[in-house]
């Protein structure tokens, strides 16, 4: 109610200002982004998955003790009839007794402000299922990446109060000074809203995060005071993510014998659409680069390369002591000291690459070293780390522990799990500690696509 009263009061303000924007100014917004989910099967350039139970990030249960196994297998996420189902299931798999699915835009489709519209049905979730349709930033750790929320259902209050198939959540979560801080608004229908499909609304823009369902504003939430209270989270990009719970923290129901829902339940989703207006920030990964991509290399054969006074950085974890050396070529090189007794590693960071046209080739780099101590090469994407070991007389990918300067030469189809869709470090090296000091070069680290 106080926001009706303080819409008006700032509708009246804009209108004394003239600067009234009109519904056919809002409906004026392009259509920039869809996923209707008709297709055959989910699509890999919009989505990926998150899969397990969190614990190989350090983060069991996903930060909120949620007692499910997430899998990337149809039998939890797949295309039915013009919809994307996210199915929670009974069932042993990794240690847990529920799977589900979580899927994410990560390094696909990232936006700032627009309409995004979706049309969602939940199951019946009585008890302990906890549906989420909801965005992270795409910088920063959380709380300070920022989060939003524009549906969830099945909490604990919900569950207290006999609501749980009716009442729907949005919410906000932000850092401030260094603190959590959280916001969110309720929606109590008067009927059960699983069983049938609805549509939720987002409308961002530089003053208002705002939700809806079927076209009742259910949520408001103020982000213009971006000093004083610490908004920033709200004026950056976003990518969106969609699951099905079982249990944990938001429900109240810590442990399996407290689900009580008809399993297996179905989420399903039969669109999402984003609309932007000029000035809105949207990445969808467009235009990849092919050919030859230099990480850290002067050589002028490359088609692109990481610009280190833009978005790309390297980063001494530990451990390592710059030395003067010879590069390989050009004038620049890593060339670093690591002492006895402690692990080393070094990552290249940038924005989102989408680097999935390198998918057939390799990662090369020339490489000086004499340590015979275990190491690794990894690479960081949407999916999680992927690393090559390097045992002293396994597979050398070309390399020699001799000090001279050798060629080292990775498949890309060597490393696991990787997202060449979305890579966020693209060149990471991690070594067990060493028994003696090590000195340890590299340089003219470039992708090549065949
Ligand atoms: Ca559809
Ligand atoms: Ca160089």
């Amino acid at each position: 109610m106080n926001f009706a009263r303080a819409y008006a009061v700032s509708a009246a303000a804009l209108i004394a200002a003239g600067v009234w924007l009109s519904p056919q100014t809002a409906q004026a917004q392009t259509l920039v982004w869809e996923d209707n989910f008709n297709g055959p099967s989910i699509d890999g350039e919009k989505w990926i998955y998150d899969v397990g139970d969190g614990c190989q990030i350090g983060l069991c249960g996903w930060g909120n003790n949620e007692l499910q196994y997430y899998t990337s297998r149809p039998e939890n996420a797949r295309i039915e009839n013009g919809s994307l189902v996210i199915e929670a299931r009974r069932e042993n798999f990794g240690s847990r007794g529920f799977t589900s699915a979580r899927l994410k835009t990560e390094g696909r489709m990232h936006f700032k402000y627009g309409t995004l519209e979706a049309r969602i049905k939940v199951p019946d979730l009585r008890n302990g299922l906890w549906p989420a349709y909801w965005m992270l930033g795409t910088t920063g750790n959380w709380p300070a990446r920022g989060e939003i929320d524009l549906l969830e259902m099945g909490s604990a209050a919900a569950i207290a109060a006999n609501m749980t198939n009716r009442r729907v959540g949005a919410a906000v979560h932000w850092d401030y000074q260094g603190s959590q801080a959280d916001f969110g608004q309720d929606f109590n229908s008067g009927s059960d809203l699983n069983g049938g499909f609805h549509t939720y609304r987002l409308t961002w823009d530089p003053q208002f995060v705002r939700v809806s369902i079927d076209g009742q504003q259910f949520f408001e939430f103020a982000i213009s005071n971006i000093e004083g209270a610490s908004l920033h989270e709200f004026h950056a990009p976003y990518f969106l993510l969609l699951n099905l719970a079982v249990g944990g923290s938001y429900t109240g129901i810590p442990s399996a014998d407290g689900i009580t829902a008809p399993l297996p339940g179905r989420m399903e989703i039969d669109y999402i659409r984003l609309y932007q207006n000029p000035g809105s920030s949207l990445y969808t990964g467009a235009n990849p680069p092919s050919g030859k991509f230099g990480v850290f290399t002067e050589r002028n054969d490359m088609n692109a390369r990481l610009n280190y006074n833009g978005d790309a950085n390297l980063y001494l974890w530990n451990n390592l002591t710059p030395i003067a050396a010879s590069p390989f070529e050009g004038s620049q090189l890593m060339a670093y000291r690591a002492n006895a007794g402690a692990w080393y590693g070094l990552g290249v960071a940038t924005d989102y690459k989408n680097m999935s046209r390198f998918a057939p080739g390799k990662l090369k780099f020339h490489m000086r070293t004499t340590t015979p101590s275990i190491f690794k090469i990894g690479i960081s994407t949407s999916f999680g780390d992927s690393w090559i070991d390097f045992v002293n007389g396994g597979q050398q990918y070309g390399l020699v522990r001799d000090g001279q300067w050798h060629e080292v030469s990775i498949p890309f189809s060597a490393f696991h799990d990787l997202d060449l869709h979305a890579v966020k470090q693209m060149f990471m090296l991690v070594s067990d500690p060493p028994g003696s000091n090590v000195e340890v070069f590299i340089d003219n680290v470039y992708y090549q696509d065949l």
